[in-house]
């Protein structure tokens, strides 16, 4: 029993015009229209296959297949992107679960349990913080209030953006807990594609932290303020992202910092700034090497506010432990994907993904495709058919195999 390559495809296709960029990729940022009109998509494929559909106070949409009984084994993924989005993160996640589904039916094969797809809201974090924000309300990590009162990097509550595109649902926050959880999803890094392996077999989330920190100095003149008497946030924000560099190249392994967003006022050509506003994101797979990296930061800025004489203030926008997934489900994805044929390797997330969030209520993994010259995040993201549809039939029969096992009470069965 295969997925339907074709249908997988050309619904991938199909996603990625809505809300098209140059390059072959998407802009869906979270609650936009554009992200109203993929979500809208997703319902009517959903309904199509007569799926019960369930729609939270976050705006996180479940489409079940109601068959068997207890409580079921979910997957699924999101639709929302970055600015720069490619077509296959998240989306593969989600019309992976439909093609599960839809296979199962036509084979008129029913699992003793309901399968679920879940498209989470906000997994990016690109116009709202935190990210994976609608599956951390899902697991209850975030309370419903909290996240409804975020407001955007372009001034937007959350509650009105969910509001005006209409997908605030009335199912509980936490939603409820499934059987197990396992999410398809592209690697967006090298790996998978330089060890020459078809499939990751994932084994855990490593630690973000985000932070924003708003620089505050002297706006001048370019021209008359000698270089002693300035008070320069660009300055100071060029000193930090060389900071972050270096630390990540002194710490190694897998420390990763990266200054993405910097917003200088009143940014013109002859005055020297008033502020820089701008975003750190840290993350490492070893807490204790990461909570390293996050003082060594504070106190640099700290020396550098006053060696400036700046004034530097930090905001954290998202801060998640490093996860462990399930080593059942770990096990059960490496067997099955060996099983198909393909060679596979265990590896840790440097991405975050929905399923991070869903580790803390049900066991929960997933499973990695390669991303040709590890981009993502970028229109040139780029994953091979035949790993695309190798992988969602990997998933099918991981969801079945999940189905169909027993794991201890503490999920909620
Ligand atoms: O930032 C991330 O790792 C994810 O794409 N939200
Ligand atoms: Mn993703
Ligand atoms: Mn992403």
């Amino acid at each position: 029993m295969h997925v339907s390559g074709t249908r997988l495809l050309s619904r991938l296709q199909e996603l990625a015009d809505i809300g098209p960029i140059p390059g072959g990729g998407s802009c869906r940022l979270a609650l936009t229209d554009e992200d109203r009109l993929g979500r809208d998509l997703i319902v009517t494929w959903m309904k199509d296959l007569g799926l019960e559909i369930s729609i939270d106070g976050i705006g996180n949409i479940v489409g079940t297949w109601n068959v068997g009984c207890g409580a079921p084994v979910m997957t699924g993924s999101h639709i929302d992107t970055v600015r720069t989005g490619g077509r296959y993160d998240g989306n593969l996640g989600v019309l992976a679960g439909l093609e599960v589904i839809e296979t199962l039916m036509a084979a008129q094969l029913s699992p003793p349990r309901p399968l679920s797809v879940g498209v989470f809201t906000n997994e990016e974090g690109a116009r709202f913080q935190p990210d994976m924000m609608g599956s951390l309300v899902f697991a209850g990590g975030m309370a419903l209030e909290e996240a409804l009162n975020t407001v955007s990097i372009d001034g937007a509550l959350l509650a009105d953006e969910l509001n005006r595109i209409e997908y605030a649902g009335s199912s509980p926050s936490p939603g409820a807990v499934p059987h197990a959880f396992v999410e398809l999803h592209i690697e967006q890094g090298p790996l998978l594609e330089a060890q020459g392996v078809r499939f990751g077999a994932v084994t855990g989330v490593q630690g973000i932290s985000w932070q924003e920190v708003l620089i505050e100095g002297q706006s001048n003149h370019a021209g008359t303020t000698p270089m002693s008497l300035r008070h320069d946030p660009a300055f100071v924000a060029a000193k930090i992202t060389v900071f972050l560099r270096e630390l990540a190249e002194r710490l190694g392994g897998h420390q990763v910092c990266t200054v993405g967003k910097i917003d200088i006022h009143p940014n013109l050509i002859n005055v020297v700034p008033k502020s820089a506003l701008l975003t750190l994101d840290i993350r490492n797979t070893d807490e204790l090497i990461l909570q390293q990296a996050e003082s060594e930061v504070a106190e640099f800025m700290n020396a550098l506010a006053h060696s400036e004489g700046v004034s530097i203030t930090t905001r954290i926008l998202a801060r998640f432990e490093p996860v462990v997934f399930d080593p059942r489900v770990i096990d059960l994805i490496e067997s099955l994907t060996e099983s198909h044929g393909h060679s596979v390797m265990r590896m840790p997330s440097g991405a975050g993904h929905d399923a991070q969030m869903l580790a803390r209520v049900c066991p929960s993994s997933m499973i990695f495709t390669p991303s040709v010259l590890g981009i993502s995040h970028n229109p040139a993201e780029f994953t091979e058919p035949d790993d695309l549809i190798d992988g969602s039939n990997i998933l099918l029969d991981t969801m079945w195999q999940l189905a169909h096992m027993n794991f201890d009470e503490k999920t909620g069965d």
